[in-house]
């Protein structure tokens, strides 16, 4: 990726509007380029949106004259929609969907890694960028969570970030188990979500921890804080509680823990930093969100609640109406209409396809005023969801894109059957 001439279009500028995503990639791109232009003496102000529309464009458009900004970057989004954007504005974009296939109009500098087939999440992308401008090590954090938030840090150019984020020692992998919650769930809730073996109820598993000592007076720890020897009895009793089970592949109960070792506890286990911001975009909470990365943590606890009182009220819903969704073998149809907020169908589908059903693909659809906003997720490699759900929302007078495992749109309400109809059609062939 070449950044030459965003360098020469920022170090013009004086007031910059930075225009981000809502989810944790958009809200860590935001951060890094907010951190970075400040400390350039450059005037920022972040608007943060769920989607680039025409009405998006417009409000942006009045802002940017309104506050005589000089210069708009994108970060996360922006590269699906070229058309919509000013045609009279100096405009650089840092994202990684999938662009719109036409010329890059004149006044856009375009930075994509889907350009040069790599692959590299949208705050990986301004942290290349920032670290082009000055010296902000520490911003390499939100990069990091970036990643994770999308589902991205194995994958491509993250990977790099990476390793260079353990080289200056501000991460740490450590093998720990397949569980959410490292640092700063006890271990019986943690352990309870993570299903590793038939155990229904927290007294079971609390039981299962006062056998083998891991409950001392009914003080349980996280796993995070467990002795080097404790950490090696829980996982042998684990697998002999998974073999006594006869679970397949007893021991597939690992995975890595990525550790930011310079932020405070509540965020250094990037995957719940990661959780967090994504509740916290989800609810709209961006000041917030900000503050919170700015070390603030105040308000992570009600926050937190509030979002989890939300999903489980939506995942309730979904289990309960299961049976009458439209489905195939393969595929789920979540028609959610006003039950589940459009913020948070993504996230609602993607558990979903991940621990409530054995279907390879879910759609989820849910009111967003006039519209239906869909998204759309998979396990089948072949499946292009980014093609697919463009193609028919585009098709139905809508919008959407994505990538190939996970993409959206938008249509107008009552298409949502037609929609179905075709998605079912495309995929059967
Ligand atoms: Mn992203």
């Amino acid at each position: 990726m070449d950044f030459r001439k965003a360098i020469l279009k920022v170090r013009e500028a004086n007031k910059i509007l930075i225009v981000s995503h809502y989810d944790c990639d958009g809200l860590c791109s935001a951060k890094i380029l907010k951190t970075t232009l400040k400390k350039e003496g450059k005037e920022t102000k972040i608007k943060i949106v769920k989607e680039i529309s025409k009405d998006i464009i417009r409000e942006i458009e009045d802002e940017f004259e309104k506050e005589n900004f000089d210069l708009i970057i994108f970060s996360d989004l922006g590269s699906p929609y070229l058309s919509l954007l000013p045609e009279d504005k100096d405009i650089i974009i840092l994202d990684h969907h999938v662009p719109e296939n036409i010329k890059v109009p004149k006044n856009i500098i375009l930075i994509n890694p889907y350009l040069e087939n790599k692959e590299l999440c949208g705050a990986g992308i301004c942290y290349l960028f920032a670290s082009k401008i000055n010296q902000n090590p520490e911003l390499i954090d939100y990069a990091i969570v970036g990643a994770i938030g999308d589902n991205q840090a194995e994958i491509g150019e993250n990977k790099k970030i990476v390793s260079e984020a353990e080289k200056i020692k501000r991460l740490k992998i450590e093998k720990g188990l397949k569980i959410f919650g490292h640092v700063n769930r006890p271990l019986h809730e943690s352990l309870k979500n993570a299903n590793f073996f038939p155990l229904n109820t927290y007294s079971e598993v609390v039981q299962f921890l006062s056998d083998i000592n891991l409950n001392q007076n009914g003080k349980i720890k996280s796993y995070y804080d467990l002795s080097k020897e404790e950490k090696e009895k829980l996982l042998l009793e684990i697998i002999k509680e998974r073999i006594r089970n006869n679970l397949e592949e007893p021991a597939n109960i690992f995975s890595d823990v990525y550790i930011l070792t310079k932020q405070p506890r509540e965020l250094m286990d990037a995957l719940e930093f990661s959780t967090i911001l994504n509740a916290f975009g989800r609810l709209e909470r961006y000041d917030e969100a900000f503050e919170l990365m700015d070390g603030k943590l105040e308000k992570l606890e009600e926050i937190m609640l509030e979002y989890r009182k939300k999903l489980a009220t939506y995942l309730s819903f979904v289990a309960e109406n299961m049976n009458s969704f439209p489905q195939t073998e393969n595929i789920l149809f979540i028609n959610a209409k006003e039950k589940i907020d459009e913020n948070m169908i993504g996230t609602v589908t993607s558990i979903v396809i991940n621990s409530l059903t054995n279907k390879k693909i879910v759609l989820g659809f849910a009111y967003s005023g006039d519209m239906v906003k869909i998204s759309a997720r998979s396990k089948i490699e072949r499946v292009d969801l980014n093609e697919i759900v463009s193609k028919i929302c585009e098709k139905l007078g809508g919008t959407g894109g994505g990538h190939k495992e996970a993409a959206g749109g938008k249509i107008e309400k009552g298409k949502e059957e037609e929609f179905i109809e075709e998605f079912k059609k495309i995929v059967e062939k």
